[in-house]
């Protein structure tokens, strides 16, 4: 059991996103326990202020340390990840959802306003981002974090295999999916899926899987490991790109 602290002063945000589909089905089941704090609750001047003029002047308010401290210090436990949003933060990325994933105590903070007294970096274990962009609040970023590390829970996905398929794929872009019906207004699904011959279609899957890396993230092939196979694919892939080019084709899909 995983159990999830989120601290913000929009609880309201949250109700929607957490009450449906994957993590709806996690609470039942009782893999993960989330809890949403406000974080006026944790104030003690009759304003409930989380939020003051910054020291040396300058725009905009700034984010109160006294609430934060006094909300992380009442749910911190011994083994507790505390993590601040921010846009300055280290990126989220699959591999944190799964370091997260291992975790049993969560405390996610959503900063607002400018900022944040400089000060909760003593307090925080953390700070993350989940992309070069900045929002009004990070609590659109706290529901991101929920959702990719509560689907890897063991049991929070109801077919693990394709939980199993994507951390096995992981490194490269996913191969093409297709369902009925097989023409669509002239748009048909590849001969080789209805072919029945599985090793084809594996074959088949991982080569447009790379086509597809090496065509929107070639980033992707550097980090990772590649089969004999899969760099004949690459191969076979470059030089149909070429031919392509000598026949003047012109379409963004390839
Ligand atoms: C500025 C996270 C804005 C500073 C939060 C927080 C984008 C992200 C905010 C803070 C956010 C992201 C220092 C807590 C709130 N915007 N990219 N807005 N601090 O993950």
């Amino acid at each position: 059991m995983i159990k999830i602290d989120i601290i913000t002063i929009f609880p309201e945000m949250f109700k929607g996103p957490f009450n449906v589909s994957i993590i709806k089905r996690a609470k039942e089941k009782g893999l993960v326990d989330i809890y949403i704090h406000n974080l006026r609750d944790y104030t003690t001047d009759k304003h409930r202020s989380v939020d003051d003029y910054p020291y040396g002047g300058g725009p905009g308010m700034v984010m109160k340390l006294e609430p934060i401290f006094r909300a992380v210090r009442a749910l911190k436990k011994e083994d507790s990840e505390v993590i601040l949003l921010s846009p300055s933060g280290d990126l989220f990325n699959q591999k944190l959802a799964e370091e997260f994933a291992q975790k049993s105590h969560l405390i996610i903070i959503c900063g607002r306003y400018e900022g944040i007294d400089e000060r909760v970096r003593t307090i925080i274990t953390r700070e993350v981002s989940i992309g070069d962009y900045v929002l009004s609040g990070g609590e659109i970023p706290a529901m991101v974090i929920v959702d990719a590390v509560v689907r890897l829970i063991p049991g929070a996905i109801g077919d693990p295999n394709s939980l199993r398929e994507e951390s096995f794929q992981w490194g490269i872009l996913e191969y093409p999916h297709y369902t009925h019906p097989r023409d669509f207004e002239g748009l048909k699904v590849p001969e080789v899926l209805l072919s029945g011959d599985h090793e084809k279609i594996r074959k088949w899957r991982r080569k447009e899987a790379l086509r597809r890396t090496l065509l929107r993230r070639p980033d992707l092939l550097q980090k990772t490991k590649l089969s004999e196979e899969d760099i004949s694919f690459l191969e076979e892939i470059k030089r149909e790109l070429r031919e392509e080019v000598k026949n003047g084709s012109c379409n963004s899909e390839s």
